[in-house]
């Protein structure tokens, strides 16, 4: 890339700062998690000198504090379309397909995020992007109504747009653009106090599902919450209320355990806000909250089964009555997931990094495969750190979601998941993010190996 330009890596540092700082303006209670969440890390690392070592040593520690991730929800295929292409200025792109119909949400949604190991360690910053499925609202009337005030919005500014083909055309933008650029994107998910629908449009759209008010109604997809990562968030979750933050009532994902795995997810519940409905009436609406991660291991297709596995049987108990209740049952069932690295790579579960030892030398064997890797470990020639899951998890998603929904439940659609019709509105394939873990897993073993041969 020409040297002129500035990185996609860049761009989305700037742009997740940017974003940070408007969503702390918008919710201040933002401000006040992310200053808990802060506290809470330090102490971990104070505690903790083990840890504070191995995330210095894979350069984790420095993008602690940027880590967050955002989640956006859109109405129409052109506007999923249109942000693929603004993400991928910031070096974002598709990763993953979730259907959120079968726990009862009425969209299906990706992760744009950054893929390389350089990217996601400058900054991993992703959001995570519903499409309303239209064609889920029953009321055929209520349907093209939705469809008729959506298609009078441009959730994107002429400016925006014009960066965005600019970069398209050149392959960058100069730093001049990209600044510009930042700013106009940022505009896309701003806060809006005045609905585009009359109250009793909202009204009805809102009686077919929140959600479905909550996208239609205004000029644009509001950001609706931001998320840092913490390294303990049963910590989080229990200290929340002392800082006057009302937490959902349980943490979603795997249990707590030494070796964490996937993504454990809490919020706080969504603020009522109040608005101006375009026939001038006052009311309220909720839809903006905050959430915290704890990321562990991404897990390989035979991890990720027995995940799900667990979950499902976890989930046929009967209901705990609270959080340390339901983490002691989830404790329970997950005692069948083994908790050691070890374990975890050589029984194929989870994914790592491999480096070559400097100043070993070691006797390359004629075949990898999972003995002899682990004699080169031992011998002392490679070494393997968990690589990090960058990803999201529906059942989670639907739980976050359905907390700041107001807690309502209602039945799952009966509609199939339909990840070709989302690629189509899309306009493009999402990556998945299995093939990605596995890719950049033997991109590191070679590299490794190759090191180790070069020393014979
Ligand atoms: C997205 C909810 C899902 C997560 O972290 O799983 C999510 C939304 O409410 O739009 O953000
Ligand atoms: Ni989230």
């Amino acid at each position: 890339m020409d040297a002129a330009y500035v990185s996609a890596d860049d761009i989305r540092d700037q742009f997740s700062k940017a974003m940070s700082a408007m969503y702390q303006q918008e919710v201040p209670q933002y401000g006040t998690l992310l200053s808990l969440v802060e506290s809470v890390n330090h102490d971990v690392l104070a505690e903790d000198a083990a840890l504070a070592h191995t995330l210095e040593a894979s350069d984790e520690l420095a993008r602690l504090s940027v880590e967050r991730h955002g989640a956006i929800r859109v109405g129409l295929p052109e506007e999923l379309s249109l942000l693929r292409r603004m993400f991928a200025v910031m070096g974002m792109h598709p990763v993953g397909y979730y259907d959120l119909a079968a726990a009862g949400v009425p969209v299906h949604s990706t992760a744009f995020r950054p893929v390389d190991d350089d990217a996601l360690k400058r900054n991993p910053f992703r959001v995570f992007t519903s499409l309303l499925r239209l064609e889920l609202i029953e009321n055929a009337a209520l349907r093209e109504q939705a469809r008729e005030i959506l298609s009078h919005r441009e959730i994107v500014t002429p400016e925006a747009q014009a960066l965005i083909a600019r970069c398209e055309e050149q392959g960058g933008l100069n730093a001049t653009d990209a600044k510009a650029f930042v700013q106009a994107a940022l505009n896309t998910f701003r806060w809006h106090h005045d609905a585009t629908a009359d109250r009793a449009t909202y009204d009805r759209l809102h009686q077919e599902h929140r959600l479905i008010a909550d996208v239609v109604s205004f000029r644009g997809p509001h950001i609706n919450h931001l998320t840092p990562r913490t390294l303990d968030i049963d910590a989080v979750q229990q200290q929340m209320p002392s800082v006057g933050i009302d937490p959902k009532a349980v943490i979603e994902g795997p249990p707590r355990r030494r070796c964490p795995i996937l993504l454990r997810q809490t919020s706080f519940k969504a603020l009522e806000e109040t608005i101006t409905f375009a026939d001038s009436v006052a009311g309220h609406h909720t839809a903006r909250f905050g959430e915290i991660e704890q990321r562990g291991v991404a897990l390989t297709q035979k991890g990720r089964a027995l995940y799900d596995r667990l979950l499902a049987k976890s989930q046929q108990l009967p209901p705990a009555k609270d959080n340390s209740a339901h983490q002691a049952q989830l404790a329970e069932v997950f005692q069948a997931f083994p908790d050691d690295h070890a374990t975890l790579r050589r029984e194929g579960l989870a994914f790592f990094h491999y480096h070559a030892v400097p100043g070993t030398t070691a006797s390359l064997p004629a075949q990898i495969n999972p003995d002899t890797l682990d004699a080169l470990i031992e011998q002392g020639a490679l070494t393997c750190q968990p690589m990090i899951y960058e990803d999201f998890l529906p059942v989670s998603a639907a739980g976050i979601f359905q907390s700041n929904l107001g807690g309502e439940q209602r039945d799952e659609y009966a509609s199939q998941a339909n990840q070709a019709q989302f690629e189509r509105d899309l306009g493009a394939s999402v990556i998945d993010e299995i093939a990605l873990y596995a890719q950049r897993q033997q991109a590191s073993l070679d590299k490794a190996l190759a090191v180790l041969a070069g020393r014979c």
